[in-house]
């Protein structure tokens, strides 16, 4: 019943249509019996480890350091996140975090950097984990406290907390953003890689959320690290973390698509297959005024994610528009998808365990995590004003 007719769109070359069909057979043979909401570490290390040796995580590192392609291939990373969510949220999760946990090493890492972290997640051997929000910083990052401070000429100590750390307990490294005060604000911030094991680094607390995944929160004391870890220059960390998120964003956009196919796809199952007053629940033009909406919106925010997904890879280094207006719409929409398909599910809908009501879970965090849907407004205003004119000047 899957839409599939958008690879047809000029956004994909042939081989994009292949990558699909290969996650989505894989998701049906291997990784949907790998999956345990009850047990999510379990389950993501076993996730990680198979994407790994099927070859899937190739796309989160550049070809030279074990990936597939030259750098990212945006659209081949969305696809494969539109896919696994649409099978199980927690599939798509251990996907999309190796990508996110080192795409600050990708993109900004020195060659050594690249070298001993990159092959392993790429392999599936090790974890990788992103490090931003604070319990006081989320939206505003640049007012984040987590400290480093130099301890002699080769090493830094780093001192804070982070806050809703996936993969928190389980990655073998954090990139970590910290205050290192080349300047206030988001200029005197740099990133970090630290292993999971360096001491005074603590995981303080585990999180339970609406759709549980592999999430905690962090602790830095004292914790000593080389200089050498650090990504980028110094002060360079918050522009790093922006720019990683402008490759990712449009991902979490593609998630959030493929939850809501899932839910138009169960939709269209119920409607057709369930009776009420006396004919088939897709008769009914209610019924079909929900449909119509869902399937507009799924071609909508498909249409945003693949415009930011093509741009980044063929047009423009930078994609920060496209890919906020990928995300804000791809997840809002979704969740109205959704939201629908439990309405058209009635109390079924609402019932542990019933695929939409697992979704009606799983998109809600995607609407706040990696910019809120308010964040992503400010980010879109910003780079729109950016090309305000005086009507006269315009109009000339
Ligand atoms: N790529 C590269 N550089 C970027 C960038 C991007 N996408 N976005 C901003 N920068 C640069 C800016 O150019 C600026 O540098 P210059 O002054 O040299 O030009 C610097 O970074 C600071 O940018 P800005 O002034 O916009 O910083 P703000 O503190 O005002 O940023 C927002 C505000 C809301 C945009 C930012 O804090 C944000 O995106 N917050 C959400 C964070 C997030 O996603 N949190 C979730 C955690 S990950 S799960």
């Amino acid at each position: 019943m899957t839409d599939s007719s958008f690879l047809n769109w000029p956004f994909f070359d042939p081989a994009h249509a292949e990558w699909k069909r290969q996650v989505d057979q894989w998701a049906r043979d291997v990784g949907l019996k790998l999956v345990d909401h009850h047990d999510v570490d379990g389950s993501c290390r076993k996730l990680v480890a198979a994407l790994g040796e099927a070859g899937f995580l190739k796309a989160v590192a550049p070809k030279e350091y074990g990936g597939l392609f030259a750098s990212y291939d945006v659209r081949s990373l969305c696809l494969a996140r539109e896919t696994l969510a649409y099978h199980d949220g927690l599939a798509d999760f251990a996907f999309a975090m190796q990508g996110l946990g080192t795409g600050p090493i990708s993109i900004a890492g020195t060659p050594e950097q690249k070298a001993k972290y990159l092959p392993p997640v790429a392999h599936g051997k090790h974890i990788a984990a992103f490090a931003l929000s604070e319990p006081d910083a989320g939206s505003d990052a640049a007012a984040m406290t987590t400290s480093a401070t130099p301890d002699g000429n080769t090493h830094v100590r780093l001192n804070g907390e982070k806050m809703w750390i996936s993969n928190g307990g389980i990655a073998d490294h954090y990139v970590v953003f910290a205050r290192t005060n080349e300047a206030p604000g988001a200029k005197g911030v740099s990133a970090f890689i630290v292993d999971a094991d360096t001491p005074g680094l603590e995981i303080a607390e585990r999180i339970d959320v609406i759709a549980p995944h592999p999430l905690a929160r962090l602790k830095f004391t004292d914790c000593r690290i080389p200089a050498a870890n650090r990504i980028g220059g110094p002060g360079e960390g918050f522009k790093v973390a922006m720019a990683t998120l402008d490759v990712f964003r449009s991902t979490v956009g593609a998630a959030a698509l493929g939850f809501a196919r899932r839910a138009l796809d169960e939709a269209l199952h119920r409607a057709t297959t369930r009776q009420m007053f006396g004919a088939a629940m897709s008769e009914l033009p209610l019924t079909q005024a929900a449909l119509a909406e869902m399937a507009t919106d799924v071609d909508a925010s498909a249409l945003l994610v693949y415009r930011a997904a093509w741009t980044k890879d063929k047009v423009a280094p930078r994609v920060t528009r496209e890919a906020a207006m990928a995300k804000m719409v791809a997840t809002e929409t979704a969740q109205s998808v959704i939201d629908k398909a439990v309405q058209i599910f009635g109390g079924l809908g609402v019932r542990s365990g019933v695929k939409v009501e697992t979704l009606y879970r799983e998109i809600r965090a995607l609407r706040i995590y990696e910019g809120a849907t308010d964040v992503q407004k400010i980010v879109i205003a910003r780079e729109t004003l950016k090309g305000a004119q005086p009507f006269a000047k315009a109009a000339e």
